[in-house]
């Protein structure tokens, strides 16, 4: 746990400033800080720094906007030399989250700052998360919830009934670097979730509003009617202040003019500004549903974002039949899945293929060589180009992201953007008399 979290802002006329800190009575000498920064000034362009003496470890970190232009403006986490084991995971924190809050502006940021400092304290046991599915009964809120969490495969999961979730039923699960509980509900209780005093919508980070594609094909009247109340209800209750996301689901039970049918429904939505999905778990799940997984990553997990940061920019520029994508943790096993199926892949294909990847990246690591930090080779199963990119200097948490490419300018183009992210993740140690 770190002893002191400082956010030191610049004034031009007064110098450096200690704008926030946490906890509330750690301290800082001023000479100390006109040290750091000194220090910053004098590594240049790598911005973070870390600094060792007898006792105290201290992270420093900057975010630089520009190359070359100077940046007053920093971080400071101070921990005790017996914690050093906490250091990587501090710094990676830091790159993760330290940047967005250096660039708020300075009368906003100190809340940001505290809410991350306060993270970062009880970093082991990371604050939970809360997620919410409500809606109408036998809407697949369930089932989504083990499509999601359980990676049960959708067709077990349509062969199987569940008896009705009865009341609230909370499940924590790992979402990569986050930690999250899911409140299922019960969609027979409905009303009861409307009420103050038993909704679980207090302290949600991101609710889902369930209903199928059918229950607006047949009674679109009360899906306005009850998602106008569930927006009146958040708002006129403080303590509620989440994001809201509409699954239409069971999408595969509209077989004619799918487009009309979205249309409609769309337009009815878009003006509450609120994001819906056409979803639908058949056949491995269809591609909104994959893209809703992927808003709650988005929203949930800073090292989904950092990653998705990095490599999306790419990928748009080269996607043409979609890219295999998936993440292995430091034990080599596969934590979350970026699959876009395309039609030169089937199910079984991929996991062979996954199997067979994740064989050879072992490999790799095994011998400790130099470039184990990125990988390409060509796979004669699937004839892509597979990448594999060294996570762990990221986050010790990760060890790979195995991707497919089409091209060997896509690969290039990786190689050159990665090498820079890893630059700017780069911490120098220096010790100060
Ligand atoms: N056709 C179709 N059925 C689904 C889908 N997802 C779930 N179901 C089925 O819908 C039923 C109700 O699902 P459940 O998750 O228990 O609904 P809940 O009451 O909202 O929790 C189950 O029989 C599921 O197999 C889907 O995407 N398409
Ligand atoms: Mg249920």
């Amino acid at each position: 746990m770190p002893e002191g979290i400082f956010l030191v802002g610049w004034d031009d006329t007064m110098g450096s400033q200690i704008e926030a800190k946490f906890p509330q009575d750690c301290q800082i000498q001023y000479k100390n800080i006109t040290q750091y920064l000194v220090t910053l000034q004098s590594v240049g362009k790598s911005s973070n720094v870390q600094i060792k003496d007898d006792n105290k470890i201290v992270l420093i970190y900057n975010h630089l906007e520009k190359e070359g232009v100077p940046n007053y403006e920093f971080i400071i986490v101070i921990l005790d030399n017996s914690e050093e084991s906490e250091v990587p995971k501090i710094q990676s924190q830091l790159n993760l989250e330290g940047g967005k809050i250096l660039k708020i502006s300075k009368f906003k940021r100190s809340k940001v700052f505290l809410d991350f400092a306060k993270n970062l304290t009880k970093s082991t046991k990371k604050k939970q998360k809360k997620i919410v599915f409500i809606g109408y009964p036998n809407s697949g809120k369930t089932t989504t919830k083990s499509f999601f969490f359980e990676q049960i495969q959708s067709e077990k999961l349509l062969e199987t009934t569940f008896t009705p979730t009865k009341g609230i039923e909370s499940t924590p699960y790992n979402l990569i670097d986050s930690k999250i509980v899911l409140f299922d509900t019960s969609g027979q209780e409905i009303e009861r979730w409307f009420t103050i005093d038993e909704t679980p919508l207090i302290g949600s980070d991101l609710s889902f509003f369930f209903i199928t594609a059918m229950d607006w094909k047949q009674n679109s009247e009360r899906v306005k009617s009850d998602l106008n109340r569930i927006i009146q209800f958040s708002e006129t209750h403080d303590e509620i202040t989440h994001d809201l996301v509409l699954f239409c689901h069971k999408f595969d039970e509209i077989t004619e003019d799918q487009e009309g049918f979205k249309k409609n429904l769309l337009d009815f939505i878009q003006p509450l500004g609120i994001p819906v999905f056409f979803t639908s778990i058949k056949n491995s799940g269809n591609f909104d549903i994959h893209i809703g997984y992927q808003l709650m990553l988005r929203k949930l997990s800073p090292f989904f974002v950092f990653i998705n940061n990095f490599l999306n920019p790419l990928m748009r520029k080269y996607t043409q039949s979609g890219h295999l994508l998936f993440m292995l943790d430091s034990d080599f096993a596969p934590i979350s899945d970026f699959t876009h199926i395309n039609e030169y892949f089937n199910v079984v294909d991929v996991n062979q293929f996954k199997k067979t990847i994740i064989k050879l990246v072992k490999m790799i690591n095994l011998e400790v060589n130099n470039f184990g930090d990125f990988v390409s080779f060509s796979d004669k199963l699937s004839e892509k180009i597979v990448v594999c990119l060294r996570m762990s200097s990221f986050n010790p948490d990760f060890s790979y992201v195995i991707m497919q490419a089409e091209s060997y300018q896509f690969v290039d183009e990786l190689y050159k953007e990665y090498t820079k992210v890893k630059q700017s993740f780069s911490w120098i140690t220096k010790k100060i008399e």
